[in-house]
């Protein structure tokens, strides 16, 4: 038995070229914007990678395949497809074995491109501690992935629908670098900063680069979290979003949404809440990170 695997012929080309390649996830797109605006997104993030020089890769599994790469016409039917799983460490493997189709998370991209052998990867932002975790132990497997699997993820931070400071304990905890990218505070998804200080601060790409390949030659397990703040003239500010986010939160908790739904059940009323402004800010955030995260790929 072998993993059905197969790779996008340009991202077959960078890898067997050794040229620099930015793993990209798939939630986002089934789980986290809305249709169109995903797809328009997803196009624009690989083309953000392309101008900076790298090769991107979006990961996803189809019919029990794992694609390292998706072509134009597997971009828009995955965009468009409903009930798409949500597939994280615990079912990538069953959804594979089993022929099914599913987005990768955080974790599951994680897994995924280190399979491929690709070392960095952008996202939004990564999952973490939700607030009420001391009752409901909802604490995202992504968290978990980044302290084993060995891939540089660059993302605005963890989500600002979390609880931030619990989600960084839990990082330290885990020997998670978390590293902040030209500040020294922490960027909170959608607003650029926020009251935490980062743990550590660097400011160029090749100095993150070389902070992974020195973990890896120290044999430390695990990858880096890279937190890009926010292009100032995109974020929303932090006491402008506090408000609506409360509001998104007593809601789930009335309606009982729970596991795997609270994610992106909390996005959707946070963009309506906002009449959209949060995607706005959300898209903006990720080509940032798509940049950056090329830049990472090429110093590598
Ligand atoms: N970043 C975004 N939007 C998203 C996500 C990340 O800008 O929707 C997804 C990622 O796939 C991440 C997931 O892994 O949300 C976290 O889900 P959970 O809290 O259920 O672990
Ligand atoms: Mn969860």
């Amino acid at each position: 038995m072998t993993i059905p695997m197969t790779y996008a012929p340009d991202v077959q080309a960078a890898l067997d070229a050794g040229n620099p390649i930015v793993a990209l996830e798939s939630t986002i797109i089934t789980h986290g914007m809305p249709y169109p605006q995903n797809v328009e997104t997803a196009r624009l993030v690989e083309a953000d990678v392309r101008e900076a020089g790298a090769t991107p890769a979006t990961i996803a599994v189809m019919n029990g395949t794992l694609h390292i790469g998706l072509t134009d016409a597997e971009l828009d039917s995955l965009a468009q497809a409903q009930n798409v799983a949500k597939l994280s460490r615990a079912d990538i493997a069953a959804c594979i074995a089993t022929g099914g189709t599913g987005a990768t998370t955080v974790a599951a991209t994680m897994i995924a491109a280190h399979l491929a052998g690709i070392h960095v990867f952008a996202t939004g932002g990564i999952g973490g501690v939700h607030k009420g975790a001391e009752t409901t132990f909802d604490i995202s497997a992504d968290l978990n992935e980044l302290a084993q699997t060995p891939v540089t993820v660059v993302a605005a931070g963890a989500k600002a629908i979390l609880d931030l400071e619990k989600t960084y304990e839990v990082l330290e905890t885990n020997g998670v670098p978390v590293i902040a990218y030209g500040q020294d505070s922490l960027p909170a998804f959608w607003s650029a900063t926020s009251p935490l200080p980062a743990p550590l601060r660097m400011d160029s790409a090749a100095d993150i680069a070389d902070a992974h390949k020195m973990r890896g030659l120290m044999g430390l397990p695990g990858g880096q979290l890279v937190a890009n703040p926010i292009p100032s003239d995109a974020q929303i500010p932090a006491e402008t979003l506090a408000p609506i986010i409360g509001q998104a939160l007593s809601e789930a908790d009335a309606q009982g949404i729970a596991a795997k739904s609270v994610t992106p059940f909390l996005l959707g009323r946070i963009f309506e809440l906002t009449n959209g402004a949060s995607l706005t800010a959300n898209i903006a955030l990720v080509r940032n990170n798509a940049r950056l995260a090329a830049q990472i790929a090429g110093a590598m």
